[in-house]
């Protein structure tokens, strides 16, 4: 699946950030702003070189070199940006060695580093590239800035001052964890939205998105960053109490705080969390290690039920639970499945700390559903409606299919020498950094 999706982007969309399997040709969306910087060849990377697709990394390799120009005109991202090509860069950096992935790297974060010129030093959400000048989504609470967005910036920023020994990338993010710990947490939730200009939380929303950056920055600090942990300790025994309910059917779900009020609404993004809880299990506040294997349990069941109540057996984008729904998407504009990591990164991360085979079974039946439903001839592609029997397809191959999707379904059924949790710790788009020792 990696060659077929892989050869195809060669072939159609070389170069183009994402490819459109169908047109065979280029894609890009505006998260990467209106230049071409190969996406889907810098997210890859570490894929193809797990996989012992050594051709098809060098190809990659001798494109970066020559090709990749941050130097552009272009807004973009900051997120976006950080977690796939800095994320990526660092990641093949880590694997291969080849300096070229670090020199980059490092170009491009000094591309990313205006955006933190604000009144409080929480970056703006996008930058451009050339001038620097940084903005937010329209769509976003009040110019707000989004709390996962800029908060999992911790990871490579941390791992670019310990490469370069500049400290400057880590005084920037130690800046926001500082900011944030100041503030006032609602029940001891933080909000989805914080304004840069004000320092002020935009609408009160609360959701789990796909972030666990708090974990990881202690798991990454080799555990000695308990600051961390405290953090992400409290956090998520705010999530349990607020979010985190039963239904009727007795499936657990995560919902989301919207309006005083919680909507019993589960994403697919959120499905990432069953992943974290067994992750965080070890080390938990009052060796409660067994009760988040648990929690992790239960969403990763809850997850694959939003698979298996579907006619192709792939998750819609969000599920219910509300007025006899049960894990099935309501409305139309939520059926749909883009070809994402999340279900799939849970049952990798429950399978390496059980070993209970349903996990492989489950990631198997994902892997046999997206290769009847999503390939075509020309890669794969994202599916309008995940209820229908005929679905249409949206013609985009995203670039976390080959960084996330299929770097997770290849571990799933790998043994856990391959890198092994002890050592790495894998960002927000799967890209694996080692633990600084
Ligand atoms: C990826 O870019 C990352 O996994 C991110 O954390 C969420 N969105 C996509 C995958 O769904």
């Amino acid at each position: 699946m990696m060659k077929h999706a892989w050869d195809n982007y060669r072939q159609y969309g070389w170069g183009h950030n994402e490819l459109k399997p169908i047109a065979r040709k280029g894609h890009s969306t505006n998260i990467f702003g209106n230049s071409q910087m190969g996406a889907t060849i810098v997210d890859a990377l570490d894929t193809l070189y797990i996989m012992g697709l050594h051709d098809e990394f060098r190809e990659g390799q001798e494109w970066i070199d020559k090709n990749l120009d941050f130097s552009v005109n272009s807004e973009v991202s900051v997120f976006e940006v950080n977690i796939r090509f800095i994320g990526g860069l660092l990641a093949a950096y880590y694997l291969s060695g080849q300096e070229v992935f670090k020199i980059k790297a490092v170009q491009l974060a000094g591309k990313l580093l205006p955006a933190f010129n604000t009144p409080t030093g929480i970056p703006w959400a996008m930058v451009n590239l050339k001038s620097g000048v940084g903005r937010n989504w329209g769509w976003a609470s009040a110019g707000s800035s989004i709390l996962a967005e800029f908060g999992t910036l911790h990871m490579e920023f941390v791992h670019l001052s310990y490469l370069t020994g500049d400290p400057v990338y880590y005084n920037k993010v130690m800046h926001i964890r500082k900011l944030l710990q100041k503030m006032d947490r609602p029940n001891g939730l933080y909000p989805n939205y914080l304004n840069p200009r004000t320092g002020r939380w935009g609408q009160r929303c609360y959701y789990v998105t796909a972030s666990a950056y708090l974990l990881k920055a202690w798991l990454m600090s080799d555990k000695m960053d308990t600051e961390a942990r405290k953090m992400y300790d409290d956090a998520i025994e705010a999530i349990e109490k607020h979010l985190i309910r039963k239904s009727s059917g007795g499936l657990t779900f995560i919902g989301e705080w919207k309006n005083g009020h919680l909507e019993r609404k589960m994403g697919h993004l959120t499905c990432f969390a069953g992943g974290m809880f067994a992750l965080g299990a070890d080390g938990s506040r009052d060796d409660k290690a067994g009760h988040y294997l648990q929690l992790g349990a239960e969403i990763a069941h809850t997850c694959h039920e939003s698979y298996d109540r579907t006619t192709l057996k792939l998750g819609p984008e969000a599920f219910k639970f509300d007025g006899g729904v049960e894990a099935v998407a309501v409305r139309q504009n939520e059926k749909y499945y883009i070809l994402r990591p999340e279900v799939i990164e849970t049952y990798w991360y429950m399978w390496r700390f059980t070993h209970d085979p349903k996990y492989r079974q489950w990631g198997w039946e994902a892997t046999q559903a997206i290769d009847k439903y999503c390939r075509v001839s020309g890669g794969f592609s994202g599916v309008k409606d995940v209820y229908s029997s005929s679905p249409t397809y949206d013609d985009v191959q995203q670039s976390f299919f080959l960084a996330e999707t299929l770097k997770y379904l290849y571990l799933l059924f790998s043994n856990d020498d391959l890198l092994p949790l002890d050592n790495w710790v894998f960002n927000t788009e799967a890209h694996p950094l080692p633990v600084l020792h």
